[in-house]
C-alpha cells in the first residue's frame, strides 16, 4: 500500500491504512496521515471487470470535478475540499489520476471529514438529492469536453431488450419454458416500444444526452452533521446520457417501499411522496436548463428505470446469474417480478404524477 500510495501527489506521511466503507465494486481504504493540518485520504482499486476503460473513467472524473471546482470558487464558495471531490495528481505526471500496478488500478482522493451518508430516504433527503442531483447536472451542463461512455450502451433500453432477446433465442439455463417468466415477456413485450422512446427521440435529435451521474442513489451522496449536501460522490458510471437516467434511477430505489429483491409482490408500492419531493427538488435546481420535452417525459423516465431494471434482472435470470451475486436460485426472478410490480403501482399513478408536474412549472 505504502508504495503504491507514496506514487501519489499527496500532503503528509502516512500513519495508517484501514479499509473503509462497504463497496461491492471498488475496494476502498483510508489513509490517515500523521501531520494535523494534512488531510486525510481515500485510496481505492478500481474494479476494471465493470470498467473497462479505467484511463476513461479517470479522464471523465477528472473533467467534472476540475469543471465543478470552478464553478464553486466563480460562486465565491468556501469550504471547496468538501464540496467536490479532489483527486491527486501522480508525483511523475501531474495530468494523470491513477497508477496501474500488475493489473490494478488505484486512485486517491481527499477524504471529506465530518461527512455521512444515508440509505434510506424520506421526503426531506429525497428532496435534497432532487436538488443536488439537479445542480449536478446543472453545473456540468457547459462542460467544454465531451465525456467517454465508460460502460457502453448502459441505459439504452434498444440494447437491453436485444440482450434479452438473444439469451432467450440461447437459453443457456433452460429457464424460459416457465411459466412465470413467460407471462413476464408479455408484460415486457407489451411495453417495448413505447419503452425505448427515448432512443427514438435521441435519434430524430428531439433529446439531448447531458452529462449525467448514472447511479443516482441516495447513498452516493456526501451529507455534513447538519443534513445538508455536501456532493455527490462514486462518479464512475458519469457519462453523457438522456436525463432520465438520473431522476428514473433515484426513483426506482427511493420511491419503492421495499428493497429491489422483496419477495412479496403485495408490498411492492410506488411512493408517491417521495416522487413529489424528489421531483420538487429536482425542478427547483434543474429547470432552468431542461427542456419542454424533458420535463414532459419525467414520468415516463419514473417509469422506464423499472423496466429496464425487470428485463436486466430477467436477462440475467436467463442467463444463468452471471453478473448479479444471487442468494437463492430464483433470486434473479424475484427481483425482476418485484420491479414489474413496482411498474404496475407506477402506471397507476400517471395521473397524479403529471398533475403535480404541471403544478410545479
Ligand atoms: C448495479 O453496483 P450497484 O449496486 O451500484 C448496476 C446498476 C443496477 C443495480 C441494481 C454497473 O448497481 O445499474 O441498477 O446494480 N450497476 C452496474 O441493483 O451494472
Ligand atoms: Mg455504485
Amino acid at each position: 500500500m505504502e508504495n503504491i500510495i507514496s506514487q501519489f501527489a499527496i500532503r503528509g506521511t502516512v500513519k495508517e491504512v484501514k479499509p473503509l466503507g462497504e463497496g461491492l465494486i471498488n475496494d476502498t481504504y483510508k489513509v490517515i496521515t500523521a501531520e494535523q493540518d494534512a488531510p486525510d485520504y481515500v485510496l481505492q482499486r478500481v474494479n476494471n471487470n465493470v470498467f473497462p476503460d479505467v484511463d476513461m473513467v479517470m479522464r471523465n472524473i477528472a473533467a467534472v470535478t476540475t469543471h465543478i471546482r470552478k464553478k464553486l470558487e466563480a460562486n465565491g464558495e468556501s469550504d471547496i475540499d468538501r464540496k467536490v471531490l479532489t483527486f491527486m495528481p501522480l508525483k511523475s505526471d501531474a495530468s494523470k489520476y491513477y497508477t496501474e500496478i500488475d493489473g490494478k488500478f488505484w486512485r486517491i482522493m481527499i477524504f471529506i471529514p465530518d461527512a455521512i451518508t444515508k440509505q434510506a430516504v424520506n421526503p426531506e433527503s429525497s428532496r435534497a438529492a432532487g436538488k443536488a442531483f439537479g445542480n449536478f447536472q446543472a453545473m456540468l451542463a457547459d462542460i467544454p469536453v465531451e465525456l467517454g461512455e465508460t460502460i457502453k450502451d448502459f441505459h439504452n433500453m434498444e440494447f437491453r431488450l436485444q440482450q434479452l432477446h438473444e439469451v432467450i433465442a440461447k437459453d443457456p439455463a433452460g429457464r424460459v419454458k416457465e411459466p412465470e417468466v413467460q407471462a413476464m415477456l408479455k408484460e415486457i413485450d407489451a411495453r417495448a416500444d413505447e419503452m425505448c422512446k427515448a432512443e427514438r427521440m435521441g435519434r430524430e435529435g428531439t433529446l439531448p444526452k447531458r452529462v449525467c451521474h448514472c447511479d443516482t442513489k441516495v447513498n452516493n451522496m456526501m451529507f455534513d452533521k447538519q443534513d445538508n449536501v455536501l456532493c455527490v460522490i462514486d462518479l464512475d458510471t458519469v457519462m453523457p446520457n438522456f436525463i432520465f437516467s438520473d431522476y428514473g434511477d433515484f426513483l426506482r430505489t427511493g420511491a419503492n417501499k421495499v428493497a429491489e429483491d422483496h419477495p412479496n409482490m403485495d408490498e411492492v408500492e410506488f411512493d408517491i411522496d417521495i416522487f413529489k419531493a424528489f421531483t420538487e427538488g429536482y425542478l427547483s435546481s434543474a429547470k432552468s436548463f431542461l427542456l419542454p420535452v424533458e420535463i414532459e417525459n419525467l414520468p415516463y423516465a419514473t417509469a422506464l428505470f423499472p423496466y429496464m431494471q425487470c428485463v436486466r434482472f430477467l436477462w440475467d435470470y436467463l442467463s444463468g446469474d452471471k453478473y448479479w451475486k444471487v442468494k437463492y436460485p430464483n433470486h434473479n426472478f424475484v427481483r425482476a417480478n418485484n420491479q414489474l410490480h413496482l411498474l404496475l403501482s407506477i402506471e397507476k399513478n400517471y395521473p397524479a404524477m403529471k398533475e403535480f408536474i404541471a403544478e410545479k412549472l
